[in-house]
Formats: C-alpha cells, sequence, structure tokens
C-alpha cells in the first residue's frame, strides 16, 4: 500500500466520524494486509492528535467467543483510546456525533510501566495497577456495521466514547466476575470475565505481542480496555446504559 493510499483511507475514515455519514468498505477491494489497516489507523490517530487530543490508551477487540461470533472475526485486534473519546459523568455521549452505536460492557486496566516487550500472565499482572469497570461506546464509520478484519482496524477499531469507574488497586481475583449490562436499569446483557480472553490478564498478555508487533510501546498510567464479555447491544436513543461488574463495582453513562 502506498503512503498516499494510506492517507486516503484515513482522511475518508475520519470524515465519516466527523460528519457521522458512514463510509465503503475498502480493505477487500484493495488488498490491504492487517499491517497496512494498522498503518491507517496511525495516520487517523495522527489527525486527531493535531487537533489537540491526546493517546491515553488501548482498546482491544474481539477478545470474547461472543464479540468474535457477533462480527464474523477470529483474532484480537487493538485501537487507540484518545482524550477526547472519554466521557465522565455527568457528561453524555452525542449521540448526534454518532452512526450506529452500540454498548459494551467492559473492565479497564490502568498500566504502572510502560512496556515495550512481550508480557506473560506474571508480568501482566505486575504491570497492571489499577481494575476498574468499564463501558465502551462502539460506532462503525462503515455501513450496516459491516468490515472485514483490515476494515476495522483501520477504523480504529471501531472506537467512540468510553467511560470507566472507580479504580481499584488489582489484588481481588478478577477471573470469573459476572459483568451486567443494563439499559435504564433493565439488564439486557449478562457475561463473565472469564469469557475475555479465558481471563482479563490475558488481554494485556496479548496486546504486549501485538503491540511489539506493530512497533507500539504502552505506556505508564494508559487506560487498556479489555475488550466486552459479551456482544455488542445497539442503542436506539436517549438512554442510560450501566455496566455492573459482582465485586468491582458499577459505572453508567449517559446516551443522547
Ligand atoms: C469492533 C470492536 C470490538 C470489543 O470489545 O470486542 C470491541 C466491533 O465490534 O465493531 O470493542
Ligand atoms: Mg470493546
Amino acid at each position: 500500500m502506498l503512503q498516499t493510499e494510506a492517507e486516503t483511507f484515513a482522511a475518508a475514515l475520519d470524515y465519516a466520524k466527523r460528519s457521522a455519514i458512514p463510509t465503503h468498505q475498502f480493505a477487500l477491494e484493495h488488498g490491504l494486509t492487517v499491517d497496512d489497516a494498522y498503518r491507517i489507523q496511525n495516520k487517523l490517530i495522527e489527525k486527531r492528535v493535531l487537533r489537540g487530543a491526546t493517546v491515553c490508551g488501548l482498546k482491544a477487540g474481539f477478545t470474547s467467543k461472543a464479540k468474535m461470533e457477533q462480527m464474523g472475526v477470529d483474532q484480537i485486534i487493538f485501537g487507540r483510546l484518545t482524550s477526547d473519546m472519554q466521557i465522565n459523568y455527568p457528561d453524555r455521549v452525542p449521540l448526534s456525533q454518532t452512526i450506529h452505536p452500540r454498548a459494551e460492557p467492559e473492565l479497564a486496566f490502568r498500566l504502572a510501566i510502560d512496556i515495550d516487550y512481550a508480557l506473560d500472565f506474571e508480568s501482566a499482572v505486575s504491570a497492571v495497577d489499577a481494575v476498574a469497570p468499564a463501558l465502551e461506546i462502539i460506532d462503525s464509520r462503515y455501513e450496516n456495521f459491516q468490515f472485514t478484519l483490515e476494515d476495522v482496524i483501520a477504523d480504529n477499531s471501531s472506537s467512540s466514547h468510553f467511560t470507566v469507574g472507580r479504580w481499584r488497586p488489582l489484588t481481588m481475583d478478577i477471573s470469573a466476575l459476572e459483568m451486567t449490562l443494563l439499559v435504564d436499569d433493565e439488564p439486557v446483557l449478562i457475561g463473565n470475565s472469564r469469557e475475555i480472553s479465558g481471563h482479563p490478564v490475558n488481554t494485556i498478555v496479548e496486546l504486549s505481542n501485538l503491540a511489539l508487533k506493530q512497533g507500539l510501546k504502552l505506556k505508564a498510567g494508559w487506560i487498556v480496555l479489555a475488550g466486552a464479555a459479551t456482544e455488542a447491544v445497539a442503542i436506539n436513543g436517549a438512554c442510560k446504559i450501566s455496566c455492573v461488574v459482582s465485586g468491582l463495582g458499577e459505572v453508567e453513562v449517559g446516551v443522547g
């Protein structure tokens, strides 16, 4: 893929996001590889950084079977979290700036150290200084929320907004926590943290490998979203979305 092609695809995705008008998929037609897709993602993020946003973390995608089956893909991906994506209570997710948003119950980790090497499970545990319940609002910039693996990577892994609850030190066992997604206080999906990479900390291990491959250094203080434990739920209008994680707490965000 040529530099100019990467620039063109990044500009199209950037425009789709800013205008909330979906665009066409392009990866299959142009024979793009996963590496090409991350190059486009880099350019997309550069544009946001030029507009004043800062990179504050990473989100993992497709770490649970439910998510892979829902979207028809079979491997973990990542996207960048930028400061303009984080919603803090009582701010609301602006629905008018989204195309076809969906909500996901997530866990967030906060990194204690910079990481530019492959971690194993034990070193991943010590690389984390806190864990929190979280919500991700995803939104694909592609028509009908349909894409190939390469398309979704280029689109910063469908990220749109996220919100993080109260941080706690990673001293409790998080291997099998019930995670419930509620819309207007009604439970709509129940999952379990064991669905996330077999154990949510495994997501950090997998991300360390993936980031190393893409030449990306994870930074101390960054937030890492571990990926949804369940499939994502379509948001059909103004509402309140909550994620309750047993033993860890809850987080909510207004949408609309
Ligand atoms: C890609 C984003 C996946 C997750 O938690 O698995 C994701 C998508 O489904 O559009 O955020
Ligand atoms: Mg997610």
